[in-house]
């Protein structure tokens, strides 16, 4: 099987900020370097230069070279760059280029928000539906949701939230990474360093049915999924009070397409984790201080619901999601909590300011170690960059040298991932090997990006603003198979990911996901049929199948586009750089 790939050429297709690196690479068996032009949209060369050649490169397989064209600075539209006569595609030059990708990446989770009808007025006639999962038949759930057999014998009301990715599931520790994310990015212009971004995050600024109501509408997306983990919780009064379920979802794996208020299956509680339980106390204590000054009694009840699911973690510390628990739903398994242990109180201890929460991050062995893996800083199943990182930014009273340790850490990091970017011909912040391109890759890059981009909110160091900017070039298309990640953005781009509800690849009538969706991204471990057949053999880089089928390479999923959404937020503020 062999991809077309498209000019050998591979640039940002979105296009570069005009102050900001300017990098492209380029497939070719040539040796020595080879000159290069920037062309206007009207064919006059207005750049042009030398590649640098690279040799082969390990993470495509392909022979390239690349080309640096910072130096031009004048915004436009239509430029290409060209190589041996073959022109890229078409790209801008521009300081408002990530402007709408801030709230293009955030519309995905109204689009995946489960027990309210969605508004085709808001997002597009293609995208209204009648609500899921509210109890309505032939929904089982998710009004009254019984355990599975012998787990509890109670049911619970979890309707709401956003549906994990493109299955019915919810998932309380992918929720909790996607709504602490979200959080996050919000938190994040609160700063006095970040502050510049706080409007473009305000009420009104995203198409939700929330707009208008004085509230930031990130916070309202994000309370959709909080309001869901909150209902996770075990009641008062049953075994196991206070710690939460790890995740509900249909007893048996449905076919696509499926609409979620067409899901028949019966819905099931499954047991509560350790691993749910500090979720929710990271994300609801993040709830608090974040919604205080918008919503004084829900900020007081996820403050409450926040040491309740604390305690009762540290009373049952060792209660693990299995690895096997995968029919009908993902495991999202963990049998490591103590990076969820550190986040938590982290979150706790920036929120609450108690000094029990501060004895348990300094005792944590994670307080005083290198928490950001080199594959990817953080995900669902790895926490620890999570706490680390807010301990660096959100304001707090831990002692000054401590706080300059901490920093210290974030950037030395960022450094790491700086040297593996340069390090990678297409410009990215993962490693090279096959195994750095596992399930969701892509969130990797973006999530490595997000540790760059943090390092440059604290140093205000431009290399960490630059490598941030240039792991969107790869998002964006600067890549193997000349693709672009992110839905209606670049020339060329993914637009079939595996989703029950956005498949128009098997059925016509419905829609692609909406614009701004990010796809999982290369999975050189091929761990879905379809790719394993079609891509046996691939490089890392081009273990990837813009294909429905290919769930393993394909889906949507709210814990890649949170991280997309994080980075588009900060590249959106970057102006031109
Ligand atoms: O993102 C998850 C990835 O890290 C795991 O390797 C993979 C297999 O366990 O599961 C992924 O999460 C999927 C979840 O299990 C079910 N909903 C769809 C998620 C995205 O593919």
């Amino acid at each position: 099987y062999e991809p077309d790939t498209g000019p050998r050429v591979r640039v940002n297709q979105v296009g570069y900020l005009p102050g900001g690196p300017k990098h492209a690479t380029v497939v070719t068996d040539a040796a020595e370097a080879l000159p290069w032009q920037l062309r206007s949209a009207a064919g006059t060369v207005v750049a042009e230069g030398n590649t640098t050649p690279r040799g082969a490169d390990p993470a495509s397989g392909q022979p390239v070279q690349t080309i640096d064209f910072s130096a031009y600075r004048t915004p436009g539209t239509g430029y290409t760059l060209v190589v041996d006569g073959e022109a890229s595609h078409p790209f801008d030059i521009s300081g408002t280029l990530y402007d709408r990708l801030r709230a293009d990446s955030l519309q995905f989770f109204y689009a995946q928000r489960s027990g309210i009808p969605i508004d085709g007025d808001l997002i597009g006639a293609g995208f209204a539906r009648p609500a899921g999962h509210l109890g309505v038949a032939p929904n089982q759930g998710d009004t009254d949701v019984p355990c599975q057999p012998g787990v509890c014998d109670y049911s619970l009301d979890v309707r709401g939230g956003w549906y994990d990715a493109g299955d019915h599931g919810k998932y309380v520790v992918n929720g909790g990474v996607a709504t602490y994310q979200l959080l996050n990015a919000f938190e994040r212009t609160r700063t006095a360093e970040t502050a510049a971004g706080g409007a473009a995050l305000g009420d009104s600024t995203l198409r939700v049915p929330e707009r208008g109501n004085q509230v930031p509408d990130i916070l309202d997306e994000a309370r959709w999924e909080l309001e869901f983990l909150l209902r996770m919780q075990v009641p008062a009064g049953q075994p196991l009070a206070g710690m939460v379920h790890h995740k509900i979802h249909d007893r048996n794996w449905t076919g696509l397409p499926l609409a979620p208020q067409d899901d028949p299956q019966p819905r099931e509680l499954h047991p509560p984790s350790t691993a749910a339980t500090l979720n929710l106390a990271a994300v609801a204590a993040q709830c608090a201080r974040l919604f205080a000054p918008y919503d004084a009694a829900f900020a007081a009840r996820c403050g409450a619901a926040a040491k309740t699911a604390y305690a009762a973690a540290k009373a049952h510390p060792a209660v693990y999601a299995p690895a096997t628990d995968s029919t009908g739903g993902g495991a999202y398994d963990d049998t490591n909590v103590t990076d969820e242990f550190y986040w938590a109180a982290a979150e706790l201890w920036l929120t609450t300011g108690g000094s029990p929460y501060l004895a348990d991050l300094t005792a944590s062995p994670l307080h005083t170690a290198d928490v950001f893996a080199p594959g990817g800083a953080f995900g669902w199943q790895s926490v620890a960059a999570l706490g680390r990182l807010d301990l660096a930014t959100v304001p707090n009273g831990l002692p000054a040298a401590e706080r300059t340790r901490i920093r210290a850490s974030v950037t030395a990091a960022a450094d790491r991932y700086l040297a593996t970017l340069r390090d990678q011909a297409y410009g990215l912040p993962l490693p090279g090997a096959a195994d750095a391109y596992v399930w969701g890759s892509n969130s990797n890059v973006v999530n490595n990006a997000i540790v760059l981009a943090t390092a440059f909110d604290l140093s205000r160091d431009a290399k960490y603003r630059d490598g941030a900017v240039q792991s969107a070039d790869y998002l964006l298309g600067r890549n193997a198979l000349n693709m672009s990640y992110v839905t209606g953005w670049g020339e060329q781009h993914a637009r079939n990911q595996h989703s029950r509800i956005f498949a128009h690849q098997l059925n016509p009538d419905l829609p692609n996901p909406p614009a701004g969706s990010l796809a999982g991204g290369p999975n050189a471990a091929l761990q879905d049929p379809y790719a394993a057949n079609l891509l046996a053999g691939c490089a890392p880089m081009f273990c990837y199948v813009d294909d429905i089928n290919s769930y393993a390479t394909n889906e949507v999923a709210i814990n890649w586009n949170s991280a997309l959404a994080w980075l588009a937020s900060f590249l959106a503020d970057q102006g031109d750089a």
